[in-house]
């Protein structure tokens, strides 16, 4: 008899990361429906004996399945996680199989924006505090990759796309930053995206969550900190207050109010954690890459690259943290928007824009929502785009990068995306500030 399965659904980073997790403890089957998967050729050469199955050969296997390890990306209402459910067949993940076997302290991170920055914070507040402690998920190192015998603990940031399919987490800490509309593509509304987030909490021992977004809060069962919800950790004017210190924002290199606030998300993680590192350990971070940074500054017009605003939450921060009031703003957006609308971008667009130039598949819709408050120039590519803002902006303008959409229509992720509109921006001829991390 043949010994039943293990059905790895998705050949990108994530099934890879299952397949050398999984291989030699087990018959693994992998499958992935895209015409040309990441990682398979790398699993053909290194694990030769896991069996490749098609998107029509899964249906003679799946009576030989035990288990499916379902990516992020694929759907829980895809065909073949369906007929497992229907066959009661157990469905999980990676993030499940890490969990099941990390023995240290897991902290987990989501919400709509933020999460990457947080992650990398709460990860250097912990190194400050001489904690081995491993950062990864969704922020592009897989979790399994993560699990070592030396680690004291770690840090995950967790997509609603993880999330969904765990059953009960039971995290260190859990912690939802914000929920505004996003991948509408995968959820039917607002609604059910934030009840994904909110699983994080599940038989978590300690929570934080942002007072000023009631979508956030956990059920009150579990120990909270409500993040500008109470007098020890909130954003007061120019100040953080942590622990009911006072520390003045700007000893941080990260500006704008979002990002004071992911620092002091940051500290109160850690702290939920058992961790209370010296603010400092924050000092000399100056931001992740495609997150705000300004790339150049040509003919006295500065080009910030917020090429990971993919939603329109990170868009609105970005326009508020580089918008004047006077239309000092010339807006590169668009892509693949994900069922989002725009609308909620009218009133910052009206007061800080003076040109929408727009890229992508979903550029016929932005247009539809904006054009009323902007004039609105469609592009075909991001030289176009480039070429096109230059001649809008003047002297003490900024032309900004932030999408608002996914990437994919066009690239092959956010990054890809934020370096092809830093090379043309070089390409201008006349840079004179080399690229640095800073922030709004
Ligand atoms: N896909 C198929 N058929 C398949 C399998 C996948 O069409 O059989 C498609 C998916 O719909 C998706 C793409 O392939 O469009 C990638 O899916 P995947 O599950 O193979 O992705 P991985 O390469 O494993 O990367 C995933 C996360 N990607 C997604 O959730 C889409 C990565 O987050 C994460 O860094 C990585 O695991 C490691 O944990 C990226 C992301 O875009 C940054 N995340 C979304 C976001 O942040 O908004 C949620
Ligand atoms: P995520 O991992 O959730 O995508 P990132 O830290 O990578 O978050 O930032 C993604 C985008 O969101 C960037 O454009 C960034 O400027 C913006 N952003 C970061 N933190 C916040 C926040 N707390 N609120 C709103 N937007 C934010």
């Amino acid at each position: 008899m043949t010994e039943p399965a293990t059905l790895v659904l998705g050949l990108g980073l994530t099934g890879y990361s299952c397949i050398r997790h999984l291989a030699g403890r087990e018959r693994l089957l992998a499958l992935d429906t895209r015409d040309a998967p990441p990682f398979l050729a790398a699993v053909r050469n290194e694990y030769p004996d896991v069996e490749i199955v098609d998107a029509t050969g899964w249906r003679d296997a799946i009576g030989d399945v035990k288990r499916v390890v379902a990516s992020p990306g694929v759907a829980m209402d895809h065909e073949v996680v369906a007929a497992a459910r229907a066959a009661e067949i157990p469905v999980t993940s990676d993030i499940a199989l890490f969990l099941s076997e990390a023995r240290r302290p897991v902290v987990g991170i989501t919400g709509t924006n933020g999460k990457s920055t947080v992650a990398t914070l709460v990860g250097r507040l912990f190194a400050a505090a001489g904690r081995n402690v491993g950062v990864g998920g969704n922020i592009g190192t897989p979790a399994l990759d993560l699990l070592g015998e030396d680690m004291d603990g770690y840090v995950l940031e967790l997509s609603s796309f993880q999330l969904e399919r765990l059953e009960r987490p039971r995290l260190a800490v859990g912690a939802v930053l914000n929920v505004s509309a996003d991948h509408l593509d995968r959820y039917p509304d607002v609604d059910s995206y934030a009840a994904a987030k909110r699983r994080i909490y599940d038989g978590a021992e300690r929570a934080v969550y942002n007072a000023d977004d009631p979508r956030t809060r956990p059920d009150d069962a579990v120990p909270a900190i409500a993040l500008n919800g109470e007098p020890c950790w909130r954003l007061e004017n120019d100040e953080l207050v942590m622990r009911g210190r006072r520390v003045k924002a700007e000893t941080l290199a990260l500006n704008g109010r979002h990002n004071r606030f992911n620092a002091l998300a940051a500290v109160a993680i850690s702290h939920q954690a058992g961790v209370d590192a010296d603010v400092g350990a924050l000092a000399g971070f100056r931001g992740l890459p495609h997150r705000s940074c300004l790339v150049a500054e040509v003919d006295g017009v500065s080009y910030v690259d917020d090429s990971k605003a993919t939603n329109v939450g990170a868009c609105l921060a970005a326009l508020d943290g580089f918008g004047t009031g006077d239309k000092n703003l010339v807006l590169i957006a668009g892509g693949d928007a994900k069922g989002a609308s725009f609308e909620t971008l009218a009133d910052a667009v009206r007061r800080h824009v003076s040109r929408l130039v727009l890229i992508g598949r979903d550029a016929e819709r932005i247009d539809a929502a904006l054009g009323q408050v902007v004039t609105a120039v469609r592009v075909g590519d991001m030289r176009e785009a480039v070429a096109v803002a230059r001649d809008a902006a003047h002297a003490g303008d900024t032309v900004l990068l932030s999408p608002a959409c996914a990437s994919f229509d066009m690239y092959s992720d956010f990054n890809e995306r934020g370096e092809d509109f830093a090379a043309e921006v070089q390409r201008l001829g006349q840079a004179q500030r080399p690229a640095s991390g800073v922030s709004a």
